[in-house]
């Protein structure tokens, strides 16, 4: 079963961003006091990303700032890892600091990037928290047995499965552990990565997903969900067979590359609701409603 889309779909476009930029999509999202705020990717005419924020009363209509907010060339030392772009964040609020995780392409190929900040005016960039090819990756956003927890996706050979790993600082990470993988003969049967950063439930920890299924001359990219354990987070305890975003409409289906819906942020309510924040065919930022209750009963057909 699929989730609800907003009907105002898409949210923004390139024409409400105040200055010129081929495409905004892949935002990450998180609450911050009443404001919602997205940390969206934009690509510069240049065909390299940098991120800016989107702010909103309402979750629904959100204003562009005016220019961008982090830029490869905010990184100083680490530059060479973000030289062609830094892409897609996912956002983890700890204490008062928010942590961002994302993808730095270079030359080097993609890896995880760690930057924090208080009020996405100023960011401090911690640097790389993966080697390459590594991308998906999202933090937990508390201690679980002492220790944080990230999941990426590295690229291993032709495999793209999702792993665990641990640390006390947030910056050193180690005790890698394998969590899943594509479910072969599926709709996610090429690759699966983690799309947003753990939602905590009494049930485990929910978590979006996407996963990737190529056919003759392109890619079908679409939304699951899984629900880990709540003590032991590399354990899947439930997951969707079925797909509960997929590329659909004509603003899912026609962009700069077709046939994508795409998430690396979600904002749960504190009543349970969902705001799903997605992209469509890497041009768009859209949304889509869903609950807690919703997408732990959507696990649990597995
Ligand atoms: C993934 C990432 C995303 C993109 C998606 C679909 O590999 O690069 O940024 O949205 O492909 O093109």
């Amino acid at each position: 079963m699929e989730i609800l889309r907003y009907t105002k779909n898409p949210i923004l476009t390139r024409d409400n961003v105040p200055f010129r930029v081929n495409s905004i999509f892949n935002p990450g999202a998180v609450k911050m006091g009443d404001k919602y705020l997205l940390l969206c990717r934009i690509e510069m005419p240049t065909g390299r990303s940098s991120f800016v924020l989107a702010e909103s009363n309402d979750g629904n209509s959100f204003i562009v700032s005016d220019k961008p907010c982090l830029t490869p060339k905010n990184h100083g030392k680490y530059f060479k890892y973000v030289e062609w772009g830094i892409e897609d964040p996912r956002i983890t609020k700890i204490g008062d600091e928010y942590f961002i995780t994302y993808t730095g392409f270079s030359s080097y190929m993609p890896l995880v990037m760690l930057s924090k900040t208080k009020d996405f005016k100023t960011f401090e960039v911690l640097g790389p928290i993966s080697e390459p090819s590594n991308k998906d990756c999202a933090i937990f956003p508390e201690k679980i047995n002492g220790f944080y927890w990230k999941l990426d996706r590295p690229a291993a050979e032709s495999r793209r499965d999702i792993w665990i790993s641990k640390s006390t600082d947030l910056i050193h990470w180690g005790v890698h552990e394998f969590v899943t993988e594509p479910i072969q003969g599926s709709w996610e049967q090429d690759k699966i990565g983690a799309s947003t950063q753990p939602i905590k439930t009494d049930k485990g920890w929910l978590l979006l997903y996407h996963g990737v299924r190529g056919f003759g001359i392109g890619t079908l990219y679409k939304l699951g969900a899984m629900l880990l354990d709540l003590n032991e987070p590399w354990k899947v305890i439930g997951r969707t067979t079925e797909p509960i975003l997929s590329p659909l409409l004509d603003y899912e289906r026609v962009g700069d590359v077709n046939n994508v819906v795409f998430s690396n942020g979600w904002i749960a309510e504190e009543n349970g609701d969902v705001k799903v924040y997605y992209s469509g065919a890497d041009s768009n930022i859209c949304l889509a409603e869903t609950t807690i209750i919703e997408l732990l009963n959507l696990c649990k057909k597995s």
